[in-house]
């Protein structure tokens, strides 16, 4: 049997703390998540679901974006997989008798954790404008409050679609098609929220924002330097790869403030070796970097590069790049002193990494949050490109760039036109396939989408998927711009904060997960994703769906799109729901890459798309090369006596859900509400391990934000440098605090100063419970 959801709420965040580990997986990993698949599915599913994750046959992990190897294991899922996987296929449902208990104001007041932990969505559910609690309503009637309430606007570009990157190609392909029949460009997604900045730099740079690597590569690779990212928590498939690529002769260096157990050791859970003995040490070289600092340290290894008597590939360069001379006088003549403080390393390690390069003929840079959530992400991440380029190291086997997604779909949601500045071309090829004429300004992001819902000029906000509010920055700011809308509508499996959170009316339709059996009219049907590398296959749920009144995306946006568009739309919504194929074929015309889409995706593993630059060292940007970049060295300036504070992930949370209340490799248990400092910082502020201080932000305008009562943990993380976790800490992300050119919330860079508790840490819980 599973288990019941927790009752008590508030939570009790009552933090204990031991040392941090230094290996992660092995046993402990495989106990714990059949602990978690046990409660929340009971044993027979557990069994039936696990075993059906990224097979084949079978459907694609809802977790993170990593590949699958083309050799599977039985098991070809992780710890964290198997808890994506649990969320999803738990017993527990929210039915209308949930919501006839607790009003619209009791579920504001608890916590996200107990909010996601209820189960899944069983009915479409409605709120009246003054009601305050929700009430079931037929699928009808949903479809037409939606459709008065956008033909009620004074323009389409009134309504905000915000897409999170589970949605399928096939939806999500639907989605934007209804978005811009309707006649809007406002599209913003959770990429807007991070991996925005990889897309910006990439784009410009090498003309495409996809990463060029494929898995094979990193087995081929001499060094593989893996840069602010947290791989044994959040892709831990990739430590396999980076296990496999270690037994091969790679080299790993990693950059990141904290030392994170996964890329320290990895005890895989699928061999002997990893079960029994001490696993592989992953880490050659650990940069312990400052926040930010990073496109400082890729500046101070390309000026050691150019003084490197042939180290430049000046093949590649004169063939294949523009604007070295530029980018070499920068980087020639940037001063050391400060660029090396900017870093926080000492010159040998720089000189230590500098000789692992050159020892290299085959280098990946991977990366994550920790390089785009910066205002000078976009500038990193071209700074990488630069290191790369010098030593012609894109283009070629065992080589290149590497940002690595989060979101399982996110990639594919942006292939299928999900973005507020679509390119004129894919415009262009909707507009022959479809015979309708698509907006062209640019639509909103997240940070302008919450602009224009707190001005008032933006008014029904419709979601597929995600949850808004608490991924977004400032929620006090957020919260108060969401209810001013006249409609919320959130396309979701399980309850969460943006629900509660409401414009004047609101909406929750109940949508089948990836696990689930998706029949339609011509039979059951599947849906295909794309991964983090360009590979797109097919997913294939096998579970009765959690009740019999769930819709799929597909289905929901083609009724909608029905209802809202009316006879008039030559698109036939009708045929797309009966029959995912027919939205393929539709694809095939419009995408480039996606030719004869319908059978190459039934064959086993599906295709990989193409990328000009991974394929034929092709770059197709403005000017026709890869263009070098020669940006000033920025880093975040902090003022004395203040601290950086990055805001990232437990190993128990998928975003905004939260699995439990452990961090487990990090040493934390049974709480949340923690700051991590250097117990130097630390013993400056009087804080002894164990002491409870308040968060608050200050921002340029002088305004303060504050996250009170947070357990003060001594932790081995660079001077400087804090770190707690997200969503708790959104409240202190000033909304204008945002990443140039990407406009990503600088999520990893925030201000802070730490004061003495203003209350007991239970009750500061239980006052911010709500988040
Ligand atoms: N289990 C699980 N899996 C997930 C997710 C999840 O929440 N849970 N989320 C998914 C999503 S949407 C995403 S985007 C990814 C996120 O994957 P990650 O990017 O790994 O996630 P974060 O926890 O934000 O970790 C950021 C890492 O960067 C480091 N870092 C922070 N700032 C800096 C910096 O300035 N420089 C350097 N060099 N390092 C820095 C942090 O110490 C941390 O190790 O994971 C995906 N997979
Ligand atoms: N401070 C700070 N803020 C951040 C970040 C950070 O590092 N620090 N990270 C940012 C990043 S990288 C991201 S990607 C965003 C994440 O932002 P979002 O993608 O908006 O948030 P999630 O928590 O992933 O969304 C979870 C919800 O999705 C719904 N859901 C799950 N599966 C499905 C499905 O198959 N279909 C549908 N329709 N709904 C489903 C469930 O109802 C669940 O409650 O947050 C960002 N916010
Ligand atoms: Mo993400």
């Amino acid at each position: 049997m599973a288990g019941n959801p927790p009752t008590d709420d508030p939570i009790q965040d009552a933090p204990s703390v031991t040392a941090p580990q230094h290996a992660a997986a092995g046993l402990p990993a495989i106990a714990h998540s059949l602990r978690m698949a046990h409660e929340q599915m009971g044993v027979r599913r557990t069994a039936l679901t696990l075993l059906k994750v990224n097979q084949k046959n079978g459907f694609d992990c809802p977790g993170c974006a990593w590949p699958e190897p083309d050799k599977r294991h039985a098991a070809e899922f992780c710890e964290n997989g198997a808890k994506a996987v649990a969320e999803e296929a738990t017993l527990r449902r929210v039915t209308p008798d949930f919501f006839a208990a607790h009003s619209v104001a009791d579920l504001a007041g608890r916590s996200g954790y107990w909010l996601g932990q209820q189960g899944r969505l069983t009915h479409p559910m409605y709120l009246a404008e003054g009601a305050t609690t929700y009430e079931p309503v037929t699928w009808e009637r949903a479809f037409d409050i939606v459709a008065e309430e956008l033909q009620a606007l004074a323009t389409p570009d009134e309504a905000v679609f915000y897409t999170s990157g589970r949605t399928s190609n096939e939806a999500a392909f639907l989605y934007q098609l209804f978005a811009r029949e309707f006649g809007t460009n406002n599209l913003p997604d959770c990429s807007n929220m991070c991996h925005e900045s990889s897309g910006s730099a990439l784009t410009e740079t090498i003309g495409i924002g996809k990463g060029s690597v494929l898995l094979d590569d990193l087995y081929k690779a001499d060094l593989i330097i893996v840069a602010g990212q947290n791989p044994g928590t959040n892709h831990p498939r990739m430590l396999s790869a980076l296990e496999k690529a270690k037994r091969g002769g790679t080299r790993i260096i990693t950059v990141n403030p904290l030392p994170e157990a996964g890329l320290e050791r990895f005890k895989n859970p699928q061999n002997a070796r990893g079960l029994a003995a001490g696993g592989t040490a992953l880490t050659d070289l650990f940069l312990q970097i400052r926040l930010g600092g990073d496109q400082a340290l890729f500046r101070l290894l390309n000026r050691l590069i150019l003084e490197t008597e042939g180290a430049v590939d000046t093949a590649f360069v004169d063939e294949h790049t523009h604007g070295f001379e530029d980018f070499a006088h920068a980087a020639r003549t940037a001063d050391w002193d400060e660029t090396l403080h900017a870093t926080g390393l000492r010159r040998e390690e720089i000189e230590t990494a500098l000789r692992m390069v050159l020892d290299s003929r085959r280098v990946i840079v991977c990366w994550a949050m920790g390089l785009t959530q910066h205002k000078h992400a976009v500038p990193t991440i071209k700074e990488v490109v630069n290191f790369l380029l010098l030593r012609g190291n894109i283009g070629r086997p065992g080589a290149g760039v590497c940002p690595v997604r989060g979101h399982s779909n996110v990639q594919g949601d942006r292939t299928m036109g999900i973005f507020e500045r679509p390119a004129p071309a894919f415009l262009d090829a909707l507009e022959k396939e479809f015979g309708f004429t698509p907006p062209r300004e640019h639509g909103l992001d997240v940070v302008r989408a919450i602009r224009a819902l707190r001005d008032g000029q933006a008014k029904v906000f419709f979601a597929m998927g995600g949850n808004f509010v608490s991924a977004t920055p400032d929620t006090d700011v957020t919260e108060a711009a969401v209810r001013r809308a006249r409609l919320t509508v959130h396309v979701s499996t399980k309850l969460n904060r943006s629900h509660v959170i409401t414009g004047a009316r609101a909406l929750i339709l109940p949508t089948l997960g990836r696990t689930e059996r998706d029949r339609q009219q011509a039979g059951d049907q599947f849906v295909t994703v794309e991964d983090s590398m360009g590979m797109v296959h097919a997913s294939r749920g096998r579970l009765e769906p959690a009740s019999p009144q769930l819709l799929s995306e597909p289905a929901i946006v083609c009724r909608l799109a029905r209802r809202t568009l009316g006879e008039a739309s030559p698109t036939p919504w009708e045929d797309f729901e009966r029959d995912y194929a027919t939205i393929r074929d539709r694809i095939a015309r419009v995408i480039p890459g996606f030719e004869d889409f319908n059978a190459r995706v039934a064959r086993p593993g599906g295709f990989t798309l193409p990328h000009a630059p991974r394929d034929a060292r092709r770059f197709p940007t403005a000017t026709g090369k890869a263009n070098f970049s020669a940006t000033p060295v920025e880093y975040p300036r902090v003022p004395e006596g203040r601290l950086l504070l990055q805001t990232l992930r437990s190993h128990d949370q998928y975003n905004t859900t939260i699995y439990g209340l452990d961090d487990r490799y990090r040493g934390i248990k049974n709480g949340r509400r923690v700051v991590l400092l250097h117990p130097d910082d630390a013993r400056e502020r009087g804080l002894a391990d164990g002491a409870y201080a308040d968060l608050v932000s200050e921002w340029t305008d002088g305004t303060e934000r504050r996250a009170p009562g947070f357990r003060v943990v001594h932790y081995p993380t660079t001077r400087g440098c804090a770190a707690a976790y997200y969503p708790e800490t959104n409240v202190l992300v000033p909304l204008d605090h945002t990443a140039d050119t990407s406009n990503t919330p600088a999520s990893k860079s925030v201000v802070i100063r730490l004061e003495p508790a203003t209350a007991s840490a239970a009750a500061s819980a239980a006052a911010d419970s709500g988040r």
